[in-house]
């Protein structure tokens, strides 16, 4: 088999193609990466030239294994745990509820998404107001991390780093970057991902970047 092909956004603002990098390295898949520079003409449209030729939904992630073609982050992190099956909890029951907590960010806390864009290098002196739904997407995401770090133990959500742990790393540098005020569990969780060597590549690329989004620095100007 040919090395699979990782295709991702700009590293500072894709949270969605940081999800299954981290999972393919976690994973020790090898993998080679190529990144498409969002921004510009038909971004936010999926309608990016670029990545409509390498991806059907016009989005990144994708991954290309072969002649198969995988987007969608979540399908990309359980093709890796196909290939590495420590990427989920060994015991059926923990796994299946990681598989709920990876669901629930892949479908969910849009109010807390659309609030804090990714933007990895960036820090705000201060935390915005936050409205209504943003505090309950905070709350239920709190709730999520308390259950799984207490039940599991840490310091991963499931006890081993697993595939919630990629789908939730780019939700701690949101928290970083508008200054939210966390609970210790949950910075503690978050000063464990930020410790990954993994994610740590990843950051690096990131603030080395030296090309912007227009749409999403313009947040909090
Ligand atoms: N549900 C998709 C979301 C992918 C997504 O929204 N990707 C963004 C970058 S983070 C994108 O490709 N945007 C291009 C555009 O909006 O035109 C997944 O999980 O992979």
């Amino acid at each position: 088999m040919t090395r699979p092909v990782l295709y991702i956004g700009n590293k500072n603002y894709s949270s969605w193609s940081m999800r299954p990098w981290l999972a393919l390295k976690w994973g020790g898949i090898a993998f080679d990466e190529k990144l498409i520079r969002l921004g510009g003409e038909g971004y936010g449209r999926s309608q990016i030239k670029e990545v409509r030729e390498v991806s059907p939904s016009g989005r990144v992630p994708a991954l290309h294994v072969g002649d198969a073609v995988i987007y969608e982050s979540l399908a990309i992190c359980e093709w890796a745990a196909e290939q590495a099956p420590s990427l989920w909890p060994a015991d059926t029951l923990a796994r299946a509820e990681a598989r709920a907590a990876s669901s629930e960010m892949h479908a969910g806390f849009f109010a807390l998404r659309e609030a804090m864009s990714c933007n990895i290098r960036r820090r705000l002196d201060a935390e915005p107001e936050w409205r209504g739904n943003v505090r309950a997407d905070l709350e239920q995401l709190f709730d999520l991390w308390r259950r799984s770090l207490t039940k599991h133990g840490g310091p991963f959500l499931f006890g081993q780093i697993s595939i919630a742990d990629a789908m939730y790393a780019p939700v701690c540098t949101r928290l970083r970057t508008y200054k939210v005020t966390v609970p210790d569990f949950a910075q503690r969780y978050c000063d464990t991902i930020f410790a990954d060597a993994a994610f740590r590549e990843w950051e690096r690329a990131g603030e080395a970047e030296d090309f912007s989004i227009d749409q999403t620095e313009a947040l909090y100007r």
